[in-house]
């Protein structure tokens, strides 16, 4: 072993051992944490012990925004009980300095959610123009759905007659006009004219919608740059702007043309956690977002000519898996199994058992490179916009023209590494079932059948009070909190109150862990009225919706439910509220800024940097929901996060006059004895 690697397999000594049960609930987590610290490869989970957060950054209150600085505005006693005097350099309030940091955090995460989509957007266009071979336009009907949408026609008038347009031709159309939405100067998205109307007209009067993608994006950096906005209403102005450029335009359209090019998800099994990796097989894992070039890996895994080549090296056969939203993606179209959320990334490497993992975009953690080391897999990138200056990769760089040969080469290289394995492998044996894929789509057709698609019988249970309303709960893990002991807790407890859950990300991935992706968890988990419903349909009380860019989806369900009718003319009606209890990545700051500009009150865990700026704070947990119809909310107790989204979920029942039939629907004794006998 080279002594660099030799290095980066020993913990110091004296470094505090974390104590692997305080770290995770999942047992595959904890069995893994237990072998990194027998193999002396240490992970986020040591670093989190030794390092702390910087405490003024915590609190949204440093600028580093010109080299003046950074100054430092930490709110102390003196300034919360008395005078509060603070300034920069330039005499920028804590309200500002705080309010910029937050903006900054919406262009990052509205710009990594609307790049992925752009990347999708590009390849759309070569399979329409079939410049590629390995794409096609494999959802027609959601095709011409969005075709709408983008004021494209789907038929042609030839004399008399009524014709369809050829798919291909419609489809170079779509592509052009959504890959205009990113450089469009004015006017509005096409997408925000999908809401609902009461929706639509509110932004217009405040004049939020957004111009073009880019353009939002652009101007909160403008904004926030030295000297420019110094009015932290106007600044979360922009941020609205940006936000729902994300949610409704980037995230939205990544999500449509990826269902177009790949299939829209329906329901469909799946396996999860570290036990779906195989000792005797080739294990690949693909991590990151993008579905582009894990699609096309996903049929080169299949091909019987690169399984028996694995059976030339000794291996039984190939297991694909996914981590993080890569494997949402290929999850909910194709059932391919996952290995693990975002905490468990290094953790699958120290298993033994990866032969190769192939990264696209964000969430992959630099010390990947270094975990990688300490075993034989190959770390494999893949994008020009991801690449990590370890010395310890290799990058095959994903091009559409000729993607199903690349994958093709990254398969083949993981195969050759199978005989390299040189550590002891340790596979948990941990893995649920699951049933996953419940795009807005196939929600309108579980519900109410074929012919008959609707969101009725959804408002009809909500409004007869089996169902007491909708939660939203995603995001990711973060390792400042225990592994998805936040998503499970809350989860479950709007379960316990029969409130449904639709989730994306890592909370779905901590659900299916935790055996509730499945019909079955109904009766488990539900109070009466929402397992009987769930019983009834045949669904998960957690509808699995996708990845982080598929939030779209729940935006869309949301309006689906508001259409239906009976809850409201705005999703600000709605008995429902949203949370990510676990949130770090910058995307969930843009997520949380669009579903509250789009009407619902959100919720985060863990911390938000706003604590050092009190007036700010105010304006997004208080003064917003009188602008917007939805707020912000920081709450650490995961037990208190879900008895403020039911307690404001009621607040909306009473709102609508439907208070009453809930109460109707309370569980007595012998409700609650039955259910446990079940
Ligand atoms: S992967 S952004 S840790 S949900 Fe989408 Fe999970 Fe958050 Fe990444």
């Amino acid at each position: 072993m080279a002594p660099e690697e030799a290095k980066l397999k020993v913990i110091e000594k004296e470094k505090k051992q974390i104590k692997p049960e305080d770290k995770s609930v999942d047992p595959a987590t904890i069995k893994m944490l237990y072998k990194a610290q027998a193999d002396g490869v240490e992970t986020i989970f040591d670093r989190a012990e030794t390092m702390k957060a910087c405490a003024i950054g915590i609190q949204g209150t440093c600028c580093k925004n010109c080299s003046q600085g950074p100054c430092r505005l930490p709110l102390t006693k003196k300034e919360a009980e008395g005078e509060d005097s603070r300034k920069g350099l330039c005499g920028a309030t804590p309200e500002t300095i705080a309010a910029r940091n937050f903006a900054r955090m919406v262009a990052a995460g509205a710009a990594a959610h609307s790049d992925h989509g752009r990347g999708v957007a590009e390849v759309f266009l070569a399979a329409a123009r079939k410049e590629t071979k390995d794409y096609t336009i494999k959802d027609e009907t959601k095709l011409k759905a969005i075709a709408g949408d983008f004021g494209v026609a789907t038929t042609v008038k030839e004399g008399d007659e009524e014709k369809e347009r050829d798919i291909y031709s419609i489809a170079v159309e779509v592509g052009e006009k959504a890959l205009g939405e990113w450089g469009k100067q004015e006017g509005e998205i096409y997408y925000a004219r999908r809401a609902p109307q009461a929706r639509y007209e509110l932004w217009k009067k405040l004049g939020i919608i957004p111009r073009g993608i880019d353009r939002e994006i652009v101007e909160i950096m403008h904004r926030t740059h030295m000297g420019v906005d110094q009015d932290y209403e106007n600044i979360v102005k922009q941020c609205s702007r940006a936000a729902l450029a994300d949610g409704w335009a980037g995230s939205m359209m990544a999500t449509d043309l990826q269902d177009v090019l790949f299939g829209t998800p329906y329901p469909i099994r799946g396996q999860i956690n570290l036990g779906v990796l195989k000792e005797d097989h080739v294990n690949i894992i693909v991590h990151g977002h993008e579905p582009l070039l894990s699609e096309m890996i996903v049929v080169a895994a299949q091909d019987p000519e690169m399984i028996e080549y694995a059976r030339t090296k000794g291996a039984k056969g190939i297991v694909l898996a996914g981590m993080c939203c890569t494997a949402n993606e290929i999850l909910v179209r194709h059932g391919m199994p996952i290995a693990g959320n975002y905490l468990q990334q290094e953790l699958a490497i120290i298993t033994g058992a990866v032969d190769a993992m192939v990264v696209d975009v964000q969430c992959i953690m630099e010390n990947l490179a270094n975990v990688a080391a300490c075993y034989h897999t190959k770390l494999i990138t893949t994008n020009p916009r991801c690449k990590i200056a370890s010395g310890k990769t290799i990058h095959i760089e994903f091009d559409e023209h000729h993607a199903l040969e690349d994958a093709r080469k990254i398969v083949k290289t993981a195969i050759d590494n199978f005989p390299n394995r040189r550590a002891e492998v340790l596979i948990p044996k941990e893995k649920e079932m699951m049933v996953v894929g419940f795009s807005y789509e196939a929600i309108n057709y579980h519900l109410g059948g074929t012919f008959r698609g609707s969101y009725t019988p959804l408002n009809d249970n909500i409004i007869n009070g089996r169902i007491r309303g909708i939660g939203g709960v995603v995001g990711c893990n973060n390792a400042r909190t225990m592994h998805d002991s936040a998503h499970l807790i809350v989860v479950k407890e709007l379960l316990k109150n029969d409130v449904i859950v639709l989730t994306t990300g890592c909370n779905a991935m901590a659900c299916g862990k935790a055996g509730l992706l499945t019909p079955e968890a109904a009766r488990v988990y539900c109070g009466p009225g929402l397992a009987e419903v769930c019983d009834a349909v045949g669904i998960p009380p957690v509808l699995h919706m996708g990845s982080c860019v598929d939030n779209s989806r729940i935006l869309m369900a949301a309006t689906e439910v508001v259409k239906a009718g009976g809850l409201g003319n705005d999703i600000s009606d709605l008995p429902a509220a949203g949370c990510a209890p676990e949130w770090m990545s910058e995307k969930a700051i843009s997520i949380g800024h669009y579903f509250v500009a789009s009407g619902v009150y959100t919720i985060f865990g863990v911390t938000l940097p706003v604590e050092g700026a009190p007036v700010f704070k105010d304006y997004l947990f208080n003064g917003l929901e009188k602008i917007v119809g939805g707020k912000w909310d920081l709450i650490e107790d995961p037990y208190e996060m879900a008895r403020k989204m039911i307690a404001h979920i009621d607040a909306k029942r009473k709102a609508l006059g439907i208070d009453k039939a809930r109460e109707r629907k309370l569980m007595d004794m012998a409700d609650r004895q039955k259910l446990k006998a079940a």
